[in-house]
C-alpha cells in the first residue's frame, strides 16, 4: 500500500517537508477554497498539484470532493449540480488524479460528542457519548418525534443529564457534533448566528426522504458520472457512513455488508469503488471489519487504517491502532494481497505532546498521526516479510 496523509492544503501547519521526513509517500487532499457544488478548475487542480511535486510528493487521492446536498436530497438543481461535478471530475482526470473519495451522509459528515476525551495516558481522543448525543437530538436540536429513535434507558438518561448540565457543556456539545467536526469538511456552520438553526434549515429538506430514496438518488449520481470515470479511469471511492447508523432521523445508506453490497451492485463497475474505512466501520457492533475487508478488497481504492473501541451503552472511543476491535495486521494482509498498490492513510490520531495547542482540525494531529503511521508503517513491514516468505 501506498503510505498517504490527510494535509489541508498550504495554510496546513504540518507542512509537506515535515511529511517527508516521517515517511509519507502521497497526499490526500482537496481544493479547500471551494465551496461545495463549485467547479474545481483545472488550472487551481495542477498549481496545488506542482505545489505538492515541488516538495517531493504526489497528490494521490482527493478527499472529499463533496456532493452537494441538493444531489442527496434530489432537489430541483440536482442535474446542473451533477454536471459541474462532471466537469470536476474530468479536469481531475486530466491532470492524472485518478483516486477520488467523497460521501453520500445527509448535511451530518461524521459525529462525535467529545474531540478531546481525556485517556489514562494524559493523551485525549475523539469519543462518542449516546446519551449526550440523545440529549442533542432531543433537548437542544428539539427534533420532533426525536424520542422515538431512543429506548427508554438513554430517554431516562437524556432527563437526568438535563439536570445537571452546564451552559458551557452544552455549547461544547453544540461545537463538537455540528460545528468542528464538519467545519473543514462541508463549510463552517460557525460564524454569524445560531449553529443549530443553520443545522435545522440543512435538514428541512430531507424531511420524508426515505433510505429507499436516498439509494436511488445515489444510483442515479453514480450513474450519471460513470462516463466521465471511464474515460479518464476515476476510481470513486464513497466513504461509510460515520458513525454507521442513521443520525437526527435521516437516513444513511453505506452503513453494514449489506448497504455495500447493494453500492455496489447498483452500478456494477470498477469505477464505482470504496474508502475502506475501516474505523467508521468498526464503530458499528454489527460490522465484521474483517469478514467485510476480504469481501470488498476487490472494489476498494483507498484505505483509512484505524479502529474504534466499543464501548458499553453504544459509547465508543478511537482506540489506538495497535490494539482496538479490528486487527490491522489481518487489515493490512488484505489489502496488501490486493496487489494494487493502494493509498492507505492513517485516521483520527491522538492529541498529545503538545498537539493540543496547535489548533489541528479535530482527529488530525500531527504527533498522534505520527505515532499511529509509525506502527502501521511496522506492521505493513511484518506483513510484507511473512509475504516473501511464504
Ligand atoms: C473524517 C473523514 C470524513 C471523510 C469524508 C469523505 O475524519 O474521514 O470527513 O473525509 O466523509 O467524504
Amino acid at each position: 500500500m501506498e503510505k498517504t496523509w490527510r494535509w489541508f492544503g498550504p495554510a496546513d501547519k504540518i507542512t509537506l517537508e515535515m511529511l517527508r521526513q516521517i515517511g509519507v509517500e502521497g497526499i490526500v487532499t482537496a481544493l479547500h477554497q471551494y465551496a461545495p457544488g463549485e467547479l474545481w478548475p483545472e488550472a487551481d487542480i495542477r498549481a496545488l498539484q506542482e505545489y505538492i511535486a515541488a516538495a517531493g510528493l504526489r497528490w494521490s487521492v482527493v478527499e472529499s470532493l463533496p456532493v452537494s446536498e441538493e444531489i442527496k436530497y434530489a432537489g430541483p438543481n440536482r442535474d446542473a449540480l451533477i454536471e459541474t461535478y462532471r466537469e470536476s471530475l474530468a479536469n481531475l482526470g486530466r491532470c492524472g488524479i485518478h483516486t477520488i473519495c467523497y460521501n453520500f451522509m445527509p448535511v451530518l459528515d461524521w459525529a462525535r460528542t467529545d474531540l478531546e476525551h481525556p485517556m489514562p495516558d494524559g493523551t485525549t481522543a475523539l469519543y462518542f457519548d449516546r446519551v449526550r448525543f440523545a440529549y442533542f437530538d432531543i433537548k437542544i436540536l428539539a427534533r420532533e418525534g426525536a424520542e422515538k429513535d431512543f429506548p427508554p434507558e438513554v430517554l431516562e438518561q437524556v432527563e437526568a443529564l438535563d439536570r445537571t448540565i452546564t451552559q458551557a457543556e452544552k455549547e461544547q456539545l453544540v461545537d463538537a457534533l455540528i460545528v468542528k467536526t464538519q467545519g473543514f469538511v462541508n463549510g463552517p456552520l460557525g460564524g454569524e448566528g445560531s449553529p443549530v438553526a443553520k443545522f435545522r434549515a440543512l435538514m428541512a429538506p430531507y424531511a420524508g426522504v426515505t433510505k429507499e430514496q436516498l439509494r436511488e438518488n445515489l444510483r442515479y449520481f453514480l450513474e450519471a458520472i460513470m462516463p466521465v470515470c471511464r474515460e479518464w479511469d476515476l476510481r470513486m471511492c464513497i466513504h461509510p457512513d460515520d458513525p454507521p447508523m442513521p443520525v437526527f432521523g435521516m437516513p444513511r445508506i453505506i452503513c453494514s455488508a449489506d448497504d455495500i453490497r447493494w453500492m455496489l451492485n447498483a452500478v456494477d463497475d470498477f469505477h464505482n469503488g470504496l474508502t475502506f474505512c475501516a474505523g467508521s466501520l468498526s464503530a458499528g457492533a454489527h460490522n465484521d471489519v474483517e469478514a467485510m475487508a476480504r469481501e470488498f478488497a476487490p472494489r476498494t481504492h483507498f484505505v483509512h487504517l484505524r479502529t474504534c473501541q466499543l464501548l458499553p451503552g453504544g459509547n465508543f472511543v478511537e482506540a489506538p491502532h495497535t490494539n482496538g476491535r479490528v486487527d490491522l495486521v489481518e487489515l493490512i494482509r488484505i489489502f496488501e494481497r490486493e496487489g494494487r498498490d493502494l493509498p492507505m492513510r492513517v485516521d483520527h490520531g491522538r492529541t498529545m505532546l503538545g498537539d493540543e495547542t496547535r489548533g489541528y482540525n479535530p482527529g488530525y494531529s500531527f504527533h498522534g498521526r505520527m505515532l499511529a503511521l509509525g506502527q502501521v508503517s511496522g506492521m505493513m513491514a511484518a506483513v510484507q516479510n511473512e509475504f516473501k516468505k511464504q
